[in-house]
Order: structure tokens, then sequence, then C-alpha cells
């Protein structure tokens, strides 16, 4: 897939890019299964809300992961993700930083606090702050749900500080946020933040200094969506002290290439048959 240059124009002036119908519903409900069987793994890459639930599974695109996902790592080559990504980065030489699934739970799934992607990967040696983030929705999502929320043209803000919370909503996942009074000035300043739905199979691509958050789910049925952030292999990290894990700051930076639409529908096809 190839976007159109009023849509490279409107990633670089918005911070992000929605594309409706990106994927079919069998693909998503293949996706979806994917993460009905990943739900059933015990792995250090799977961190949960207070209560137990499922809130986030990192790491489904690298073989040695325990929770190794076939069709997740064809979604990230896919042609309409890797594609789009490879245009917005200006290189076709580009890596998987890392992957995630976000499972906001009908009723119980939490938030996540205004902050800027970059706010935490500042601190973990990237020389350039110009890395992508491509977001699928693996089901229809209203605002009802916890959508997130993108602050539109905030990416050209440049970073701003973050203080680091270990309490609010972040139970195994301590969170960065915007510092309170900035945003505070930010939102008067910027237009007024924007839910980002859909129906299932909608790719949201973003930039890692748009400023975006997402509340609570509100309503009985759960939120799904994956999240593969894409880094220009020119851009690997330097050696900082204390790093994240591997889980989130991949330190294999070899090129991913675009691979076969139909991939995702035939690795789900191997993953059933191998059951
Ligand atoms: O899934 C969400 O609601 C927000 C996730 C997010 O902001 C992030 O992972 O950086």
């Amino acid at each position: 897939m190839k976007l159109t240059k009023e849509q490279i124009a409107d990633y670089h002036r918005d911070g992000y890019l929605i594309i409706p119908d990106a994927f079919s519903r069998e693909e998503v409900n293949s996706l979806r299964s994917e993460i009905d069987r990943l739900h059933h793994i015990e792995a250090k890459t799977i961190f949960r809300e207070r209560d137990g639930a499922i809130r986030s599974i990192f790491l489904v695109h690298e073989k040695y992961s325990p929770v190794y996902s076939e069709p997740f790592r064809a979604l990230t080559r896919s042609p309409r993700v890797l594609g789009p990504a490879n245009q917005l980065l200006g290189d076709d030489k580009t890596y998987i930083m890392h992957t995630k699934i976000n499972v906001k739970p009908g009723l119980e799934g939490t938030g996540w606090l205004w902050h800027q992607d970059h706010g935490y990967w500042v601190h973990d040696g990237y020389p350039e702050d110009d890395l992508l983030t491509a977001m699928v929705m693996l089901g229809d999502t209203e605002e009802i749900q916890g959508s997130l929320y993108i602050i539109p043209g905030s990416h050209k803000l440049g970073l701003q500080d973050h203080y680091f919370d270990d309490s609010k909503a972040a139970f195994q996942l301590p969170q960065r946020a915007v510092q309170v009074d900035r945003l505070k000035k930010v939102m008067k300043e910027t237009a007024k933040p924007v839910p980002i739905v859909g129906k299932a199979g909608t790719l949201v691509l973003f930039h890692c200094l748009a400023i975006h958050g997402s509340g609570v789910n509100m309503s009985p049925d759960s939120r799904w969506q994956a999240y593969i952030t894409y880094n220009r292999c020119a851009n690997r990290p330097n050696d900082v002290p204390n790093p994240r894990g591997e889980f989130t700051r991949s330190l294999n930076w070899e090129p991913v290439p675009i691979e076969s639409d139909e991939a995702i529908l035939g690795a789900s096809r191997e993953v059933a048959s191998a059951k």
C-alpha cells in the first residue's frame, strides 16, 4: 500500500494518520484468535491490571519469545503497515523497535496518562526522535471503550518534560506522563484531542512526539489494539546506562523486509493446522 502525497502531508501536519479498512475481518479474526492463544501463556512480557486481567503483551514478533506469534510477525511485515511506515520514516531500512498488544478489558481496563512515547524512549539512547508507531484496531473501537486520544500537531512542540508515575493506573507498568501544568498550557493552545475510533481493521500511524493517552473502559466490551513501533536502522540506540529491556528496546536492528499481503492469513492457517 502506498500513501498519497496528501496522506503524507496530513501525517506531518497532525502527527498521526488514520487509514480505515486496512485489514479485513478475516485477518482481524485470525489475529484475535492468536490473542486468545497467547492469553494462556505465562511470560515476563505479559503485564496485568491490578485484578489480574491482561493489559499488555509485548514481544509477539520475535521467534525466541514465549509469546511469539507467526500471524503477528506477518502483520509487522505486511505491505499495508511496513510500506506506509517506511514512507513516513523516509527510509526503507527500518527495524521493529517493539511490538505489543494492548487489551483493555470491558469495565476493567484502565487508562494511559497523557504522554509522548519519546518521553520514555529518550532515556534509551535514540539519536533522533522520529520513531513511528503503527496501531491496528482488532475490534470496532468506540470512545466509551477507553479509546486512544491524540492532540493534533503536538508532535511539533518537541519533547515535553515527563514525570514518572508508579502508582496511578499503572500497576505492573509504571508510566511516564507530561507534567500537569505544562499539559494544561498545551491543551489551551492546541487543537482539541481527537478520539481515535474506527472499525476493526483500521490502521493508525503516529509520531513518537504526538501527545496521546486514553481513559478507562466504561463499556462491557473489551478494546483490542496491536502496536508496532518502527525505527530507522540508522537511528539505532546508543549505549546508555540502564536502558529498558529488550522486550521494549529491541537490539535486533536487521532491516525488516516487506512480505506478502497474504502472509497473515497464511500464517494463521499454519497455526490452526498445528493445533
Ligand atoms: O492503548 C492505549 O490506550 C494507549 C497506549 C499507549 O499510549 C502507549 O502504549 O504508549
